[in-house]
C-alpha cells in the first residue's frame, strides 16, 4: 500500500462539481480517500489571461503503481471532458500526483514529485494543510517549510 498525494484544479465550468467528480471517481478506482484539503479560490499561475481556478489537494492510499495510477488520472480527466489544448492554459480539471511515498521518479511521461509544486502557491496552500509535516524528497525540506519560502520569495 502507498500513499499518494494528488492536486485538483478546475477554472472552466462548474468547477466544485468538477472537482468533486474527479474525487468521486478516483474512489470508484480503488483509492482509499484519507484527507482532503478545503477547497482555494487562486489566480491563475503561468498563463495569466484565464479564469480563475478552484484548486483543493488529496492524500490517498492505493495499491496503483505510479504509472497505473496516472493511467487512472487521465481516464478521469478525460472521462470529464478534459480536452488538452494550451500548457498551463484553462481547463475543465487537472489532476496532478504531487508525490507518491517518497518516490523520485524521472521517466517520460512521470515526473514525481511534481516538478514545480515548490513553485506553486495554489499547490502548497492546500497540501500545508493535509500535510504539513510532509517531506518532499527532493528538496529534503517539509511542505510547511516550502509554502513559507515561496511567501518569503513572492514578498522579495
Ligand atoms: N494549473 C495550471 C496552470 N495554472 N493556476 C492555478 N491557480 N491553479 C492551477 O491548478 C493551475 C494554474 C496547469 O496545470
Ligand atoms: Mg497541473
Ligand atoms: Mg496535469
Amino acid at each position: 500500500m502507498s500513499t499518494a498525494h494528488i492536486g485538483i484544479g478546475s477554472n472552466l465550468g462548474d468547477r466544485q462539481a468538477n472537482c468533486l467528480r474527479a474525487i468521486d471517481s478516483l474512489a470508484e478506482h480503488g483509492l482509499a480517500i484519507k484527507k482532503i484539503s478545503s477547497f482555494y479560490e487562486t489566480e491563475p499561475w503561468g498563463v495569466k489571461d484565464q479564469p480563475s481556478f478552484l484548486n483543493l489537494a488529496l492524500e490517498a492510499e492505493t495499491f496503483l503503481s505510479p504509472v497505473e495510477l496516472l493511467a487512472v488520472i487521465k481516464k478521469i480527466e478525460e472521462g470529464l471532458g478534459r480536452t488538452d489544448a494550451i500548457k498551463w492554459g484553462p481547463r475543465v480539471i487537472d489532476l496532478d500526483i504531487l508525490f507518491y511515498d517518497d518516490l523520485i521518479l524521472r521517466t517520460g511521461p512521470i515526473e514525481i514529485p511534481h516538478p514545480y509544486l515548490r513553485e506553486r502557491d495554489f499547490v502548497l496552500m492546500p497540501l500545508n494543510e493535509i500535510a504539513p509535516a510532509k517531506t518532499d524528497p527532493v528538496s529534503g525540506k517539509t511542505v510547511a517549510e516550502l509554502k513559507k519560502e515561496l511567501a518569503h520569495a513572492e514578498n522579495h
